[in-house]
């Protein structure tokens, strides 16, 4: 593929048919943000499973109003919107169900291996690729909605983009090539389809399996920056509600909630 891919949210949709997720795509050329669209729709009552998806956006966020940025026609902005029947205390079983789908989604259509970055981040050699943002509304301690956005660097280059240059990455980047963004999404989609009944059953021992199996910091040095704080360790694994288990030389361990921090692989 040469030529910028047309995103087609017809096809997408027929070819989700049957799925629950994906069932019906809402499409945007251009939209402030994905996230802030879907929770829009979602408090107007549309249903489980509605995905918004945009060619551009000019507000994207990242978590804590950071910006996220995208090229136009060139990325995949998604936001899932799920009604999970489960406690606000799982919440972040909807963030690992998205982080395991795109990785599975990118080996399958681009025969590329990623890792998982605790908390919200897939990178691919080194560099961040894509990110995720779940937020939602809860009623009496559980979950009403979530809206988990995805921004994934497909066919964008970041050359020329500033600090971007440097710490983040495309596929198309990291493989030479241009890739079928509604491939993408559909593979991405149908993962997250599967994940969904894994993740919402039980305690979710199982998904907690399978995003250990792609993470790529568990049993590596990192190290935990909050504020002025550094904590350093190794990365053991990760509690059924996304708190990191790190443990320290002396053989101490702690549990780092998952906040307003930052980690970094040694
Ligand atoms: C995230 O936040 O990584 C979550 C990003 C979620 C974006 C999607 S796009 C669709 C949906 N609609 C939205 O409005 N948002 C979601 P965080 O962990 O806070 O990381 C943000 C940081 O990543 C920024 O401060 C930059 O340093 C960096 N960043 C920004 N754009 C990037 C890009 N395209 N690729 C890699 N890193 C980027």
């Amino acid at each position: 593929m040469t030529q910028p891919d047309k995103l087609l949210p017809q096809h997408i949709e027929k070819a989700l048919s049957g799925r629950t997720i994906g069932q019906r795509i809402v499409y945007y050329p251009c939209i402030d943000s994905t996230n802030r669209a879907a929770r829009d729709l979602a408090l107007q009552g549309a249903s489980h499973g509605w995905v918004v998806l945009a060619d551009e956006q000019s507000a994207g966020r990242g978590r804590l109003d950071r910006t996220w940025e995208s090229q136009a026609g060139e990325d995949i902005l998604a936001s899932i919107i799920v009604c999970p029947q489960l406690p606000a205390a799982d919440s972040f079983r909807l963030t690992m169900m998205a982080s395991i789908a795109v990785v599975q989604a990118i080996e399958q259509e681009c025969a590329v291996t990623c890792g998982i970055k605790w908390p919200n981040d897939i990178f691919l050699n080194g560099k961040k690729l894509c990110g995720i943002l779940s937020e939602g509304r809860i009623d009496h301690d559980r979950l009403a909605f979530m809206v988990i956005g995805i921004g994934l660097n497909v066919n964008s280059s970041m050359q020329g983009r500033g600090v971007l240059a440097s710490e983040a990455i495309s596929l198309r980047d990291a493989t030479g090539q241009r890739h079928d963004r509604s491939a993408l999404i559909i593979a991405m989609l149908e993962a997250f389809d599967r994940l969904y009944a894994i993740g919402t059953e039980g305690t979710g021992e199982n998904l907690r399996r399978l995003w250990e199996k792609h993470a790529m910091m568990l049993g590596r040095m990192v190290s935990i920056h909050n504020g002025n704080d550094i904590l350093s360790g190794i990365a053991r694994g990760i509690m059924p509600d996304g708190s990191l288990i790190v443990q320290e030389a002396t053989g101490r361990e702690h549990i780092i909630v998952c906040g307003d921090l930052s980690l970094r692989l040694e």
